[in-house]
């Protein structure tokens, strides 16, 4: 008997799984049996949603949100604000130019009421700005067309026109690597300066895109305890051990190696047992996938090499990972 995980864990947090209008179909069973939390993993992020400005693209985004409330699943939505598949239009006017803040404003609070509105009331919670932070270097925010149009301002409307467009949805902002030391004190003080604003930031997510042995424990531990002073929640967005250091660029293996699949196993157990331990403030913890036959890792950092990032195999069967966790 598999024990399903978001039993195991109802007393501490939601258990969730990143989503696509294929994957639900696929790995179907997986997901009804484990997860009580769903995202779409790419399909409400903007160059799904609004493709060409003032068309709204909603079907797979419906689709997702269907299949969660139907099998009383709760929905995080991901993503309305990001340097990334946002599309182009996005940043100029009719002559190619760029355009200036209060055009920007203006299609963000389009884009934001029009996509918050829709779920109201069936997502619970949006990452409402992702990864505005700048990785290295002195500068607190990351180089992007919304920073150098608006500077800190469209992280603090954003917030703003989400709360406007659904008060009772949970308004998260959401970043990776963000338990390392020099990231996580940029973050720390990005919500800090939000908080001080008044700007409605109810969370903080945690990616949680580590490795077998990065970031250590106690760095994870250290930015939830960081992150928590804030008295804002944590959800741990989206999660995945890869079997490769992010600098390793091995593409030999067809399958993971055994010393590779116990450690992921100890290293998911260390992980879960940390993450019960500040269940008061973790209350989602959510993976980037499911199983191991589709993660985006596949493809990043380095183009076609497999990994096998989860709990369950390529053919949906618990891995050493799943039997740590699960025995709770
Ligand atoms: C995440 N970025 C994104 O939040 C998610 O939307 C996407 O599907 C996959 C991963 C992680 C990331 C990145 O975008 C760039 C460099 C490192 C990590």
């Amino acid at each position: 008997m598999i024990p399903p995980l978001r039993e195991v864990y109802k007393e501490h947090f939601r258990i969730g799984a990143a989503v696509s209008p294929i994957t639900i179909k696929t790995q179907k069973d997986l997901l009804v049996s484990h997860v009580n939390s769903i995202t779409a993993e790419n399909h409400m992020k903007f160059e799904h949603l609004q493709p060409k400005e003032g068309e709204f693209t909603f079907e797979q985004a419906d689709e997702i949100v269907h299949f969660a409330l139907s099998n009383n699943m709760v929905v995080r939505g991901h993503t309305l604000v990001w340097h990334n598949q946002t599309p182009t239009w996005m940043f100029y006017d009719r002559e190619g130019k760029v355009i200036g803040r209060e055009l920007l404003f203006e299609r963000l609070k389009a884009h934001i009421s029009t996509v918050v509105r829709r779920y109201k009331g069936k997502v619970y919670c949006w990452d409402v700005v992702n990864e505005a932070v700048a990785d290295e270097g002195n500068d607190l925010l990351r180089i992007s067309r919304w920073s150098e149009i608006a500077g800190m301002e469209f992280i603090e409307k954003a917030f703003l026109y989400a709360r406007e467009a659904d008060p009772d949805a949970l308004l998260f902002y959401n970043d990776y690597n963000e338990s390392f030391p020099e990231k996580r004190e940029k973050i720390y003080k990005l919500v800090k300066s939000l908080l001080e604003k008044y700007i409605p930031v109810d969370g903080i997510g945690l990616q949680a895109h580590w490795s077998l042995t990065r970031p250590t424990l106690e760095e994870i531990r250290l930015a939830i305890e960081r992150y928590a002073s804030l008295g804002v929640q944590l959800h741990i967005t989206e999660l995945d051990i890869s079997m490769f250091e992010f600098d390793d660029h091995r593409n030999d293996l067809i399958k993971p190696t055994d010393q590779m699949v116990d450690k992921q196993a100890e290293r998911y157990d260390q992980i879960f047992s940390l993450f019960k331990e500040y269940s008061d403030v973790i209350r989602n913890v959510t993976f980037w996938g499911i199983a191991d036959d589709y993660t985006w890792l596949d493809n990043f950092p380095v183009k076609q090499r497999k990994n096998w990032p989860f709990l369950f195999d390529e053919n949906h069967q618990p891995k050493p990972a799943f039997w740590k966790v699960c025995t709770c």
